[in-house]
């Protein structure tokens, strides 16, 4: 359900639990007015002007509930574009709950997850791109996420797709001036550049399909699955990875049954771990659900870690196979076990030991340079792009370029300018469903469920 924007709507906006502060956040045309129902300070916040703070206490069922400081924000200047109130109260779950229930009995109604985004949204304070870069903020567990998101928050990339849209609409424009005067046939429009035009906005539209993988490596991190024979030492690199001892490790074969993941950052890029059940020709029952999910996994990897037991010589003639079926992926072969006798690297593998490694890190260092190498280019080029799309975004991007495409033919091929017209506005309707220009309360729905309450 869409958000009505006639209701005034409250909600806690911080994380609950001790902390020192908590804010109550409340927006909508009776803001003020529900604030002013039970907040007693020297002025009634209706006479208060925007951006103004205000010290006094919040009163509720005939007592004193908390002492805060209400911050004012007057219409269009705030985070929503409406009226709004911010209640700094003391933190802890309590005391806020209570502010937040005096606000309710005052004509606010508790708000749904993100809707106060929503409201920003609607109120043209963002369009949709900013708003989802406010919930990959929130979500938001690398520097480089981090950093990707306030980019698109600050507006590069709601930019990037308004110059499209002009480029577009400057052809579009031309074009049906010319349609208007159809029985005079006259060309106003200068092929040549129109059609400049249109393979430079195709150049944009392929440029930005291309940053949908950085944007997910980025956002979500790189799915780093580690894998090998039973007993490789798969889950003690996986340890030694973590710094501390997440998964069990065990001499007995098989010991790992369901994949275990973990968080690792390397230079602000987030790295995710799995460790998967032990590749065994011929297991059975729980063995064999634990290798099906080991082969699942790798299907979903960006870069394998293929771990050899190198002292026993075995596992590298894995390695061709396990290239030929997940192509694409980057497998790196991990030669374990160094510290034993007879241990040996393979031509192009890392040598390493899990178990030594665990007492002295440095010595992951070889296979953590080479860990980055494999997606350097992929998290540089996320770096310096203006824009990452997301999965979301990939679809209209797709049709978009199609579209032009399309267009760009039948310009080049002399078909009439409606033809070509017809198929820009399709590419027009697909950037502004990425923008928000065009949207279904659908769309709205699955964006705005992301956020939190009080978001
Ligand atoms: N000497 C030596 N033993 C290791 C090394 N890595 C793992 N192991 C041993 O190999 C056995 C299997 O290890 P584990 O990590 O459970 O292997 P997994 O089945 O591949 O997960 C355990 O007894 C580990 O202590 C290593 O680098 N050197
Ligand atoms: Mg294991």
């Amino acid at each position: 359900m869409a958000t009505d924007v006639t209701e005034t709507i409250a909600a806690i906006a911080t994380a609950q639990g001790a902390a020192a502060l908590s804010v109550v956040r409340v927006s909508g045309p009776e803001a003020i007015a529900a604030v002013d129902g039970c907040f007693r300070g020297r002025a009634r916040l209706s006479d208060a002007d925007g951006y103004t703070a205000h010290f006094g206490r919040v009163e509720h069922e005939g007592e004193a509930v908390d002492q805060v400081v209400a911050t004012v924000f007057r219409a269009p200047h705030s985070y929503t574009g409406e009226d709004a109130v911010e209640l700094s109260c003391h933190g802890g779950g309590v005391a806020s709950g209570r502010v937040l229930g005096a606000v309710l009995a005052h004509g606010a109604r508790m708000a749904r997850a993100g809707e106060f985004t929503e409201r920003a949204f609607v109120n043209g304070k963002m369009d949709l791109v900013q708003a989802e870069a406010v919930a990959d903020l929130i979500h938001a567990t690398s520097t480089a996420a981090q950093r990707a998101a306030v980019r698109q928050l600050e507006g590069r990339y709601s930019d990037l797709l308004g110059q499209l849209r002009e480029e577009m609409l400057d052809v579009t424009g031309t074009l049906e001036l010319e349609l208007d005067f159809s029985d005079e046939d006259v060309e106003f429009a200068d092929r040549s550049r129109l059609s400049e035009l249109l393979s430079h906005a195709a150049g944009t539209l392929e440029r930005l399909v291309d940053t949908e993988r950085p944007g997910r490596l980025t956002r979500e991190g790189v799915r780093v699955v580690i894998a090998g024979r039973p007993n490789a030492g798969k889950s003690s690199l996986m340890n030694a990875l973590l710094g501390h001892e997440r998964a069990i490790v065990s001499e007995e074969a098989g010991t790992t049954r369901d994949s275990i993941e973990a968080d690792l950052d390397l230079d602000g890029f987030l790295f995710r771990i799995v460790d998967t059940a032990g590749l065994r020709p011929g297991a059975a029952g729980v063995e064999a659900e634990g290798i099906r999910r080991s082969d699942r996994e790798m299907g979903r990897a960006d870069v394998i870690l293929y771990v050899v037991d190198s002292s026993a010589g075995t596992g590298s003639e894995d390695v061709p196979g396990m290239t030929a079926s997940y192509p694409g992926t980057t497998v790196v072969v991990v030669a374990n076990k160094q510290d034993l006798e007879g241990a040996r690297v393979p031509a192009g593998a890392v040598g390493v030991s899990a178990v030594e490694a665990l007492k002295d890190e440095r010595r992951l260092d070889p296979l953590l340079e080479v860990l980055r190498k494999s997606v350097r280019p992929v998290l540089r080029s996320a770096e310096v792009s203006p824009a990452l799309a997301n999965a979301r975004h990939l679809d209209h991007l797709r049709r978009a370029l199609e579209a032009v495409t399309r267009a760009g033919l039948a310009l080049r091929s002399g078909r009439s300018g409606d033809l070509v017209a017809q198929d820009l506005r399709i590419a027009l309707h697909e950037i502004g469903c990425i923008t928000g220009a065009v949207t279904t309360e659908d769309v709205l729905g699955r964006i705005f469920s992301r956020f939190c309450i009080g978001k």
